[in-house]
């Protein structure tokens, strides 16, 4: 199929994402789905997850309808150029580490698969530059037995350039008031056609790597996230941010907050010196990099 400016693009190949795929279990066989369009893999997860899917459920499209961004926004997409995939997690540690391990994930596939170097801006946006190339949506709910269950949803802009309509999408949000956050591709910045099976299957290999560390260490200790894979994967994720040491806005709903991205908590929270010299904890928001 020939997309805008002339590419060719082809269906995922998922014979070539098993032939690399070397997970214990997580998307081997039957928990490999593929769906070519979709409204949203996290939507199609959750339900699976609902209905009693094992973790490591994976939901692979080459187009969403209704991707789903943070706080209502969407995730746009160009069909058959992107990795769009959820997975099912039943974690047994706070929710807060999968932002972390999804993140870590993101960046170590990319520099794996195409040599582009990406940095996280807190929390969880995966950044080429100043431009965004991934973004991940984790949701939660609990299964019929009380069970805590997670989707994470990862989105991350494979092969084309930056469209008009991403841009577009861009403009209509709020992300005017926040300077820095425009799109990038890996063929962008790679400067070639990036293969999204050998992206998706390092991608997986390193959440499910991750997760079941993670996983054992929490069923050994109490599930205070204090033991060492915890603090590694905090530390790993710290060293990450480029946003730390940087003036920054945060967006919180209506409300904008400027300072200096001082430091993370071990909740993963943003440490702010606001312009006043006072110490804010951010929890959750947008961040923007101002330009002046
Ligand atoms: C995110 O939200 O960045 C989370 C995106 C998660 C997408 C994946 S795809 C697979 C899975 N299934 C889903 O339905 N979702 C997940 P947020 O931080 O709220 O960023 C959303 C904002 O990023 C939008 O308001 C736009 O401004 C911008 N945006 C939208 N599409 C983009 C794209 N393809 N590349 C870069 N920026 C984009």
């Amino acid at each position: 199929m020939a997309g805008e400016k002339g590419y060719t693009y082809r269906a995922l190949d998922l014979k070539e994402i098993q032939n690399q795929l070397h997970t214990r279990f997580f998307a081997n066989d039957d928990r490999l789905i593929f769906v070519p369009i979709i409204d949203s893999t996290n939507i199609r997860a959750m339900q699976l997850a609902r209905m009693g899917a094992g973790e490591g459920t994976v939901v692979l499209t080459d187009s969403q309808t209704a991707g789903k961004g943070r706080l209502g926004r969407r995730w746009v997409d160009v069909s058959g150029c992107n990795v769009l995939s959820s997975t099912v997690l039943r974690p047994s540690f706070p929710p807060y580490l999968l932002v972390m391990l999804a993140s870590l994930a993101v960046v170590d596939a990319i520099s794996e698969t195409c040599d582009v170097v990406a940095t996280i801006k807190w929390p969880n946006d995966v950044l080429v530059g100043n431009r965004k190339v991934a973004g991940i949506l984790i949701e939660t709910s609990h299964d019929h037995n009380g069970q805590l269950i997670a989707i994470m949803g990862i989105g991350v802009n494979v092969n084309g350039y930056p469209l008009q309509k991403s841009a577009d999408e861009i403009e209509t949000s709020q992300d005017e008031y926040l300077p820095g956050t425009q799109a990038t591709t890996l063929e962008t910045e790679s400067g070639y056609t990036v293969s999204r099976e050998a992206l998706i299957a390092s991608l997986l290999q390193h959440i499910e790597s991750s997760y079941l560390a993670l996983q054992q260490e929490a069923q050994e200790t109490v599930a205070t996230a204090q033991g060492s894979i915890s603090r590694l994967v905090r530390e790993q994720w710290r060293n990450q941010l480029s946003t730390l040491g940087r003036p920054i806005q945060v967006r919180q709903g209506n409300m904008l907050l400027s300072g200096v991205a001082e430091d993370v908590n071990d909740d993963g929270e943003l440490l702010l010196r606001d312009h006043s010299g006072n110490r804010v904890t951010i929890s959750w928001g947008d961040i923007g990099y101002p330009t002046t």
